[in-house]
């Protein structure tokens, strides 16, 4: 049978960087596990670029979910790494971007919450042509463009 291979993204970042809002903004279809404001499971969704179908799973930023977020993160093709640009990079982004570049996968930095006084992001192991995307995922703003440039990513890989 001839069938199309299916894309599977993680959205990953630190406790309370935007994960779950700008998975609520990338996908029609979507579902979240949270309790208080705070994903404790995962969320999920999908979408359809060109005739494709995107899986996408935001992972919990809590510490404790350390061990979903491994699960989530198994034969991804691409991720998002969320950073909330108020605090800049915190040790456990640095900690994803090591992993997603031991692991050769392609992603993109969504340098969220610009409507918010920003830090710069730099850290040594992050690529220099990692893509760094600023966006407002409380508006939408930057999100989609980022989004479509992870799959372009993907594709050229
Ligand atoms: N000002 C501002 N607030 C934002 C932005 N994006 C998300 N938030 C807010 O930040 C809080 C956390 O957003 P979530 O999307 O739940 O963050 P998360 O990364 O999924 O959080 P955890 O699952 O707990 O790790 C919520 O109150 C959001 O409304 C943004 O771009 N700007
Ligand atoms: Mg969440």
């Amino acid at each position: 049978m001839n069938r199309k291979k299916e894309l599977k993204i993680v959205v990953l970042g630190s406790y309370n960087s935007g994960k779950t809002t700008t998975l609520e903004n990338i996908c029609q279809k979507k579902t979240k596990i949270e309790y208080k404001g705070t994903t404790i499971a995962l969320d999920y969704g999908n979408v359809i670029v060109a005739d494709e179908k995107i899986h996408i799973f935001g992972s919990p930023g809590q510490e404790r979910f350390e061990f979903m977020r491994e699960i989530l993160a198994h034969k991804i093709d691409g991720a998002i790494v969320v950073i909330d640009s108020s605090k800049g990079l915190v040790e456990s982004d640095e900690v994803i971007i090591e992993k997603l570049n031991l692991k050769d996968v392609p992603y993109v930095l969504f340098a969220n919450k610009q409507d918010l006084n920003s830090c710069e992001i730099e850290h040594p192991q992050l690529r220099p042509d990692t893509p760094i995307i600023p966006t407002v995922a409380i508006n939408g703003q930057g999100v989609e463009q980022g989004f479509l440039t992870l799959v372009e990513l993907i594709k050229n890989n």
